[in-house]
């Protein structure tokens, strides 16, 4: 056990002070990525990893990496990793409690003239949410080679802005290249934003995985014409068509339970005038589950049973499927520093899939990665009202700080092995 604590008092006000960037009415985040509010939180997150003594350095997708040294900086760094991005109706807690509580342990290493034996770097990712520019998890997934740089950049939100642009707008294209950048691991601090640790009244979610998830974009294409003067008969209504398919979509996740998820987040009408019998929907579809295969089942059950609603009505139907995300289990070692720590700071802990998708799930790919849950009230997130007290954040950050340095002791006597 190190010697070393975390302030929740300072945890606490770093979180409630950057929730006033992006702060809603109701409490919660509106800070969606590479806007203006974007850009203040990263301004302010870089002078205080700056004022905590670290080098920060951002790449050409904006992602930032504070780097604190360690004792051999010849070694890959031990990074602690999420997000600022949030939904356009975010709580305070999703993705910035990671990185504020790597900022934490930053600040409590050096709060105890503690010198690891890596360095450690604290991550902020881009463009985590996808709310603005789909998918999710983009910059990450550049960084884990799952998509180009280039696909990146010439994603467009929907005023037609790309993210390349937005990304020169707010002054945060870094010079270095995505990827390439080794790391001896990467643990990840979130919210479970789901009710299972607060149903089992257990403090650390040990996370084995995320589950998978596939995004679908839908344009449904009928016949614009007058309300007034078009017979019911004789219409090509896409917005009746897009009703019959967020029920179609609903069943599909239902078909799958307990564990599927299927949901229609996005729909656009158009010309989404009071008398003009739409001829056109674009709908999003989100599908996820833990099996791959039955995931990919859910895939083909849409396309299938879609098809067959929609162009019944003799209406047009453009169908893609624009993201795969399968499912990704993390680091057994990882998991087992994180369960030792819950331990060693006497907090209940158990195994949890996340139903949520995060960086970690991409960063798994390229380096030993895994995940610490806290409760949040009623499971709630992607919500104004998301909650998790000052204790559980407090909790968190513990069990985060003495999991990195406890990974750190192992790297420590492997060097001393050899
Ligand atoms: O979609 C997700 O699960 C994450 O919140 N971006
Ligand atoms: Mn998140
Ligand atoms: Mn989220």
């Amino acid at each position: 056990m190190s010697n070393v604590t975390v302030d929740g008092d300072r945890l606490w006000q770093s979180l409630m002070t950057t929730a006033e960037i992006g702060g809603t009415p109701k409490g919660g985040i509106n800070r969606q990525t590479l806007t203006d509010e974007d850009r203040k939180v990263r301004d302010w997150f870089a002078a205080a990893c700056t004022d905590a003594g670290c080098a920060v350095s951002v790449d050409s997708l904006g992602n930032m990496f504070a780097r604190r040294p360690g004792r051999d900086n010849s070694l890959p760094p031990i990074c602690i990793g999420s997000h600022l991005d949030t939904q356009p109706t975010g709580g305070k807690f999703d993705g910035v409690l990671g990185v504020l509580a790597g900022l934490e342990v930053l600040r409590s290493l050096n709060d105890a003239g503690y010198e690891t034996t890596a360095p450690i770097e604290v991550v902020n990712w881009t463009n985590e949410e996808g709310a603005r520019f789909s998918p999710a998890m983009l910059a990450s997934g550049v960084f884990a080679g799952v998509f180009s740089a280039e696909y990146a950049q010439s994603r467009v939100d929907q005023d037609g802005v790309k993210f390349g642009d937005a990304l020169d707008r707010i002054g945060y294209r870094g010079n270095a290249p995505v990827g390439d950048h080794p790391m001896s691991a990467m643990f990840e601090l979130h919210i479970e934003q789901g009710p299972v640790l607060e149903l089992e009244d257990t403090a650390i979610g040990v996370v084995s995985g995320v589950q998978g998830v596939r995004w679908y974009e839908l344009t449904i294409a009928g016949r614009d014409s007058h309300s007034g003067s078009t017979p019911m008969t004789t219409r090509q209504d896409a917005l009746v068509a897009a009703s019959k398919v967020i029920q179609l979509v609903r069943s599909i996740g239902l078909a799958h339970e307990p564990h599927a998820r299927s949901t229609v987040g996005r729909v656009e009408v158009r010309p989404n005038s009071p008398n003009v019998v739409p001829g056109e929907v674009f709908l999003t579809v989100d599908l996820r589950h833990p099996d791959g295969a039955v995931l990919k089942a859910m895939g083909k059950e849409l396309e299938h049973r879609l098809r067959r609603e929609v162009e019944a009505d003799g209406l047009a139907l453009n169908l893609k499927c624009i993201w795969n995300s399968p499912p990704v289990e993390f680091d057994k070692e990882l998991r087992r520093h994180i369960r030792r720590a819950a331990d060693r700071l006497n907090l209940s802990s158990l195994d949890i899939v996340s139903g949520a998708g995060h960086d970690a799930a991409y960063v798994a790919r390229v380096a030993p990665t895994a995940m610490v849950f806290v409760p949040c009230r009623d499971g709630i997130s992607h919500n104004e009202e998301e909650y998790t007290t000052q204790d559980q954040c407090t909790a968190g950050a513990a069990v985060l700080l003495e999991s990195v340095l406890s990974f750190d002791r192992s790297l420590q006597r492997q060097l001393e092995s050899v």
